[in-house]
């Protein structure tokens, strides 16, 4: 294959894992890291991490993204597919059975933002001019094309379904941000997380996919459906994307994923950078999902875990989360499973 860029971002590892790769550090999760994350179980307990899809609820998160709406096939005569009695088809038979359909927003509620979901404004072919690039130097209006490309709209490289190929199974390892923050909207920064771990005796290695937890998705079932701005926009703590220093520990750990159980990991939107003409409004999607290959998981429910790995004195799990094997999808919904 031929490499697509000539620069690559200063701290980006595009490349190392080949030119034409699309899925990053979950390349890091061996059948050795694997082996390691099934001797993580030893009660035999799983943890639904899912949201359930129509939470949050409303618009109020953001206006872009909506419920899903589900609707019925219809069948023959006067029948939906509901009850619908197989007779119909065939007098002999007494079955019955019912079919549905969704249009899914697929960044509603727990997800994974694929890699095609966030790039940038970089000047990788070295021509003098930024174009729009993603992870590992794929352009945007070739490889992700919009609706009026005739292919379009989809990620023909980056989609989703490359992340479900790998079947994103692993060692989870959470952080525990609501015990020592409980409901208060707070940037954690480098040496918040720092003092946790130490405190939690908690160790991350190479591979580990990295899960913190805020309660913020509780609060969101706590609400059922009715969620306030404040709840959404203004409670929980979020990781501090502008501190460099957090920055730099997210890629020395070696993390395959990065997931929390809030909107957008980081606290999005920032202030204002007043003086500044350019710069990044979402820094931990641009570490990455563009610099480094680094997927994130979004608005997942971790509560009930967080609490039963805090009784027990532990903090790893086998994790199983693909995403939806949905092509050219930038993202998807996701039903992940911990097991302990
Ligand atoms: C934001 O929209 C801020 O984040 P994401 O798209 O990853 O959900």
């Amino acid at each position: 294959m031929t490499k697509r860029w000539k620069n690559r971002p200063p701290g980006s590892n595009w490349g190392d894992f080949g030119v034409d790769d699309e899925v990053g550090r979950l390349n890091l999760i061996t059948p050795e890291r694997r082996l390691a994350a099934v001797s993580e179980v030893r009660d035999g307990i799983a943890f639904c991490l899912s949201l359930p899809l129509d939470l949050p609820g409303g618009t109020v998160l953001t206006p872009l993204r909506r419920p899903p709406v589900r609707g019925v096939v219809p069948r023959e005569g006067d029948n939906d597919f509901v009850n619908f009695p197989m007779s119909v088809e065939n007098p002999h038979w007494d079955d019955i059975s019912s079919d549905d359909y969704v249009t899914l927003f697929t960044q509603y509620s727990t997800q994974w933002d694929a890699f095609s979901h966030v790039g940038r404004h970089f000047d990788a072919d070295g021509d003098g001019k930024a174009e729009m690039i993603y992870y590992n130097g794929f352009r945007a209006g070739v490889d992700v094309v919009g609706p009026k490309d005739p292919e379009g709209p989809t990620a023909k490289r980056l989609g989703i379904e490359k992340m479900a190929e790998t079947c994103v199974q692993g060692r989870g390892v959470l952080i525990d941000l609501n015990h020592y923050f409980g409901s208060e909207r707070r940037l954690v920064n480098f040496d918040d997380i720092d003092r946790i771990m130490k405190a939690d005796s908690i160790v991350v290695e190479t591979g580990d996919m990295l899960c913190f937890h805020t309660g913020y998705s509780q609060g969101i079932m706590d609400m059922a459906g009715s969620p306030t701005e404040q709840l959404l926009h203004h409670s929980y703590p979020v990781l501090d994307g502008r501190d460099d220093r957090l920055l730099d520990w997210i890629d020395r750990t070696g993390i395959s994923v990065l997931i929390a159980d809030n909107f957008a990991v980081e606290g999005f939107p920032y202030e204002d950078r007043p003086g500044l003409s350019h710069y990044h409004g979402l820094p931990i999607h641009q570490k990455c999902l563009v610099d480094l290959g680094i997927h994130l998981g979004e608005i997942w429910y971790l509560t009930p875990l967080a609490r039963y790995l805090r009784e027990k004195k532990r903090s790893r799990f086998l994790l199983t989360a693909p995403p939806l094997r949905l092509p050219g999808s930038f993202g998807s919904p996701a039903t992940p499973v911990a097991t302990v």
